[in-house]
């Protein structure tokens, strides 16, 4: 009664907590393993597995939620709906576990089935079998059946999948042992129809059995035992049970070694759903994401492009390019989203103390800079991008130690190359830190991302973007700013409507406006005095000219 009431508060207080943000979208616990399903009310969910923080394997993991969304965007918690104590059957295991991994959800005579693998005696991975929880409703009120899914072999088999085709007959999926097996479901969803036959055609087969149609088609797709990072692959057929044709890799892979996915259209759009390690960094705590999938005319898959949350502009400050970023004013949005520091903890700084970077102080040169960098690690900046062309990059950094060399490399937007190009920094003074040209960037108009992935320990004090073909000065564009100096309020006489930027020196934007008109007043008097850059954007050019406040 205790534990149920337990369960009941928790459902209430989690119910409908909603969220909206991009990949991995949901960041409160660990989700791996997504099946993604639109039901009737119009609404897509989603039904992951939860993996239990901290991990002990994969063989702690427990306590199924589910997740909804109308738009893709705003996600809402519905809380927990099963857990592994709400199995009544299965022995104790040897070692303490009682645990459930990839689970699915179908729906079928006005009830939703939910399959579970829960393993049910030692050796436990040996013994899987699949449970089913009942309900009328998608995200809630589920109880457990007291018996597994009837007519399974006695072979330890995970992963459950159903697909329901377009005459209502259900079809039962699984795998294991590198074997994907697959059946007809009688009626009352409980029990296989006829015996379970060997999926063939497929190569590679590892786990992680999802089937959708589309266009008649039908389409498997499952995880490849790809080392390091398992990929998602996929074959098709004209028949739910096959023979499969296989069509290749859809989702190359990501930063956990497991991979699991579904396939599903929403509102004209096809989506993956997937699971990376972004945010924990290991591949026993893994997160849930989700990202357009496209169709070839010929049916085939593109392969899915990943996207990531790479966080926000340090205290929401578009830094202009061209212009200075300084290297800790990195994005906000904390480890495994804007940036990945190898150690828990900032070990110097009264700078953004709750982020793990390590910025260090230095008073005599009034200064803040990274220092304590390791590979594996990265830090992402976001900026705006006032003027489209070639950029070189200016870095402020050097090695730590005399007579060393590290390098570091970037990353534009996410873009990933196979065979990115790494810029080599050597040791110089805090004092007079080295300057590392990155040459030949280039960039759109608009707003960017940069990656900075070091290779070892560096201070890295800041970073500049140059227009190669440089900047006009104000007066080329027959534009007069008076007075100059002044005690903060600045008049510009402009030839045409344009943007205004004003930076202070360090490069932080303190005004960004349009110029509506061939007078317009600027007004920087809530600044402290001191020298501007004031940047107007104008006819696709960018002009300059600095701003003396008294
Ligand atoms: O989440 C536990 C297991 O890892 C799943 O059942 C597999 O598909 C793999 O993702």
């Amino acid at each position: 009664m205790k534990r149920i009431f337990l369960i009941a508060l928790c459902n209430l207080l989690c119910f409908l907590t909603s969220f909206a943000q991009g990949n991995p979208f949901v960041r409160d616990i660990y989700t791996a393993d997504p099946s993604a399903h639109v039901w009737a009310d119009g609404r897509l969910y989603v039904y992951p597995s939860h993996d239990m923080d901290p991990p002990r394997g994969c063989d702690l993991m427990d306590k199924y939620h589910v997740y909804s969304t109308d738009d893709m965007v705003t996600w809402t918690d519905h809380g927990q709906i099963v857990e592994a104590a709400d199995v009544p059957w299965g022995e104790p295991l040897a070692n303490g576990g009682k645990f459930m991994w990839a689970p699915d959800c179908a729906y079928k005579n006005g009830k939703y089935y939910f399959y579970f693998p829960h393993p049910n005696r030692d050796p436990w991975n040996s013994t899987w079998k699949i449970g089913i929880a009942v309900s009328d409703k998608p995200a809630s009120d589920f109880t457990v059946l007291d018996y597994w899914l009837k007519g399974l072999p006695d072979e330890g088999m995970i992963d459950p999948c159903v697909f329901i085709d377009d005459d209502g007959q259900a079809y039962f999926y699984y795998g294991g042992g590198n074997k994907c097996m697959g059946a007809k479901l009688k009626d009352s969803m409980d029990e296989i129809d006829g015996s379970l036959q060997q999926m063939t055609g497929l190569t590679d087969f590892h786990e992680g059995t999802w089937v959708f149609k589309k266009d008649g088609v039908y389409y498997l797709t499952y995880a490849d035992n790809a080392g390091g990072a398992n990929q998602l692959r996929y074959a098709t057929s004209n028949n739910p049970l096959g023979p499969w044709s296989y069509k290749g890799v859809y989702l190359k892979g990501t930063t956990s070694d497991t991979s699991h996915g579904s396939v599903v259209e929403y509102k004209g759009q096809w989506w993956a759903f997937y699971h990376t390690a972004d945010l924990s960094g290991t591949g026993l705590l893994r997160s849930i994401c989700v990202d357009s999938l496209f169709f070839n005319d010929n049916g085939t898959i593109k392969t899915v492009v990943q996207t990531k949350d790479m966080g926000t502009p340090y205290q929401n400050n578009w830094r202009p390019a061209p212009g200075t970023i300084e290297a800790e004013d990195f994005n906000e949005g904390g480890q495994g989203i804007a940036y990945w520091d190898n150690t828990k903890g900032n070990a110097f700084s009264k700078y953004r103390t709750k982020d793990w970077v390590d910025i260090n102080e230095n008073r005599r040169y009034s200064m803040y800079y990274i220092t304590n960098t390791e590979q594996k690690e990265y830090l992402n900046y976001s900026f705006e991008v006032l003027q489209a062309g070639i950029y070189n990059v200016d870095f402020s950094i050097a090695t730590t130690t005399s007579g060393t060399e590290e390098k570091f490399y970037l990353e534009f937007d996410q873009k990933k190359t196979s065979n990115p190009r790494r810029y080599t920094a050597t040791y110089t003074e805090l004092s007079d830190l080295g300057t590392v040209t990155v040459p030949n960037i280039e960039l759109s108009e608009g707003k960017h991302t940069v990656t900075f992935y070091p290779s070892g320990n560096l201070n890295f004090d800041k970073f500049t973007f140059t227009h190669t073909t440089g900047i006009r000065e104000i007066e080329a564009a027959r534009v007069s700013i008076f007075p100059n100096p002044s005690d903060g309020i600045f008049q510009i006489q402009t030839p045409q409507n344009g943007v205004v930027l004003i930076t202070d020196i360090s490069g932080k934007l303190v005004l960004k406006e349009k110029t509506n008109s061939a007078n317009h007043t600027i007004d920087i008097s809530n600044q402290a005095a001191g020298m501007y850059i004031l940047s107007l954007q104008m006819n696709d050019q960018v002009y300059q000219s600095k701003l003396i406040k008294k």
